[in-house]
């Protein structure tokens, strides 16, 4: 009970410091993380980050085989990158994307095979926990 009053209060709290201006609200986050099939036959898949220093989604599932990538940058502030945690993941993905300025979005594309967990990160906000993960299915 004491617990539910004090998720209460804060999401007043929240609710009651909106006077500053818009926050930097991401787009919707409809098809994010989804993985599509493009017309030439390469699994495709979209995620975002922004100023929060977090990857949206975070975790992602892909089959075997081709994979492009595309990451957004929704932030308004800061410059993320993106790449496969050095030594973590089944096979090393050697695809990157080194710089990432806000409003940017790149695409990678390159081949995994070996299921399993993918750890992903950004170089410059690995302190602040800036982390993801890509599976690949068996
Ligand atoms: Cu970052």
């Amino acid at each position: 009970m004491g617990a539910f009053l004090g998720s209460l209060l804060v999401a007043g709290v929240l609710a009651a410091c909106g006077g500053g201006g818009t926050p930097a609200a991401a787009p919707s986050a409809a098809g994010l993380g989804a993985v599509t099939t493009a017309p030439d036959g390469v699994q495709q898949v979209t995620i975002q980050t922004q100023d929060n220093y977090k990857f949206s989604p975070a975790r992602f599932t892909v089959a075997p085989g081709r994979v492009r990538l595309t990451v957004v940058n929704a932030a308004t502030q800061f410059t993320h990158s993106f790449r496969f945690s050095h030594g973590k993941g089944p096979e090393p993905i050697a695809a990157e994307i080194q710089v990432l300025a806000p409003g940017q979005r790149q695409t990678i594309e390159f081949s995994v095979q070996k299921p399993g967990d993918y750890p992903f990160e950004c170089s410059f906000h690995t302190q602040l926990g800036q982390f993801g993960t890509m599976t690949v299915g068996g």
